[in-house]
């Protein structure tokens, strides 16, 4: 039974290293400058982390094929130990660092992105997340948004933000449930949530971020190829959190701009054409 199990673990080890080996099954590509960066990260994480796993189940299964008990031999006797203080300390103090330098590693990569301010000349777009939808408020052809007010939010004529349409700015100010950024131009998304706690994840875009009631959360980034992308809540916010879904559409900068001069309705009507006119992924170049 005992060399029976063993090759089992060893047969699964194998399989499970495969897996990831084989590449069948990984990420979707990335499409933001910071995304290498995140991604050579994981590859290190993950090979640092594959390689002790493996090394432990073989191991494992070692000792099973040896000291396992069975009738066609292989019930070698263990030898009794106390255990060894000075192997507890060296595998303590390894294990120790590998995960302090993964960690540190990791942590430049992600303080990038979130300890750093947006790059100057970054276009904003501010997204209130609800149940369970998603608006993007765009400043629109001025540039400059207008105020918001819960006291005016009016879920039947539209207005989820509590946009004050008279205030300065506020006219040419677009809100739909659709992310559009302009290829390679940095992009600030200000994050907030008008009830619970939602997240904001496009996998292409290597990050995803809680939006939180009462926080104003600044995340940038910047999108290097072109194309249309799911963009879903990852956090589960109530009973019809699977239909918070939207897409993140990356524009050539021409098409952007020309849809970002646009008023508000023609705006709304065009992000409508360019939805339909872009297929599921990146454009290739
Ligand atoms: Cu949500």
């Amino acid at each position: 039974m005992g060399r029976a199990l063993a090759v089992f673990i060893w047969v699964m080890t194998l399989a499970t290293v495969w897996m990831f080996v084989d590449g069948r099954w990984w990420f979707p590509e990335s499409i933001t400058a910071h995304g290498p960066a995140y991604d050579r990260q994981f590859l290190i994480s993950i090979i640092v982390v594959g390689l002790t796993f493996a090394a432990a189940q073989i191991g494992l299964g070692v000792m099973l094929w040896r000291y396992g008990s069975s009738r066609r031999g292989g019930n070698e006797r263990a030898v009794y130990s106390h255990g060894s203080n000075r192997l507890e300390v060296v595998w303590t103090i390894v294990t120790a660092v590998i995960f302090v330098s993964l960690g540190l590693m990791g942590q430049r990569v992600w303080a990038q992105l979130h300890f750093n301010n947006a790059p100057a000349g970054s276009a904003q777009i501010r997204v209130t997340a609800q149940q369970f939808q998603w608006n993007f408020h765009y400043p629109g052809a001025d540039n400059k948004f207008g105020r918001t007010d819960p006291a005016k939010i009016a879920d039947a004529s539209a207005n989820f933000i509590g946009l004050d349409e008279d205030s300065p700015g506020a006219k040419d100010d677009v809100v739909v449930p659709t992310l559009a950024v302009q290829v390679d131009r940095p992009v600030e998304l200000v994050l907030s949530a008008r009830d619970v706690t939602h997240s904001i994840w496009v996998p292409e875009l290597r990050f995803k971020q809680d939006l939180v009631p009462g926080l104003n959360i600044s995340v940038h980034f910047t999108p290097v190829k072109t194309g249309k992308f799911e963009l879903a809540c990852a956090e589960l916010c109530g009973q019809l959190h699977y239909k918070m879904k939207s897409y993140l559409l990356v524009l050539p900068e021409n098409e952007y701009r020309e849809m970002a001069a646009l008023p508000p309705a023609q705006f709304k009507t065009r992000m409508t054409e360019l939805l339909k006119k872009y297929p599921l992924g990146s454009v290739p170049h």
